[in-house]
């Protein structure tokens, strides 16, 4: 498989409780490139254009006011089969649910606040990135 891109979130439960070194190290540690860093509070517009898909939906408010109730870490990073290999990292929705090893198996106990967000198709990595990012921010090779 090539080299890919994806996005990831840490969100604000997991930057509260202090896991954003730890969740970065694992991306590392797995052999991605960090691309593009950025530590970001949202506005309620920006959440929304993020979580464009889930409007209507009825977890959708809270899901707003959790994603600005503080402040989150994204990033873009690279490497073979990015996209797949990171949803596989952090685990399902559900962190009760997520086995441990997974990043939601291993710090959360939730669905909603499930400190971290990684995009689920390629097709939709820069759509979310775009809300954090422009192209110029992205690092070339190293
Ligand atoms: P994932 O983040 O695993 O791709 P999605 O895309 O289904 O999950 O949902 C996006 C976010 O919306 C989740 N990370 C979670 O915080 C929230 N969410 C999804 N479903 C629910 C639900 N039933 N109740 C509360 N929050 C939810």
């Amino acid at each position: 498989m090539a080299k890919e891109q994806t996005f990831i979130m840490i969100k604000p439960d997991g930057v509260r409780r202090g896991l954003v070194g730890e969740i970065i190290a694992r991306f590392e540690r797995k052999g991605f490139r960090i691309k593009a860093l950025k530590m970001k509070w949202l506005t309620r517009e920006e959440a929304e254009r993020l979580y464009a898909e889930h409007k209507g939906k009825p977890f959708f408010e809270d899901l707003v006011r959790f994603v600005t109730s503080g402040p989150v870490v994204a990033m873009i990073i690279e490497g073979d089969s990015a996209v797949k290999v990171a949803r596989l990292m952090i685990g399902p929705t559900d962190g009760r649910e997520a086995p441990p090893g997974t990043i939601r198996g291993d710090y959360a106990l939730s669905k909603g606040e499930n400190v971290i967000h990684a995009s689920d198709s390629p097709e939709k990595v820069w759509r979310e990135a775009s809300v954090f990012f422009s192209k110029e921010e992205v690092v070339g090779d190293y």
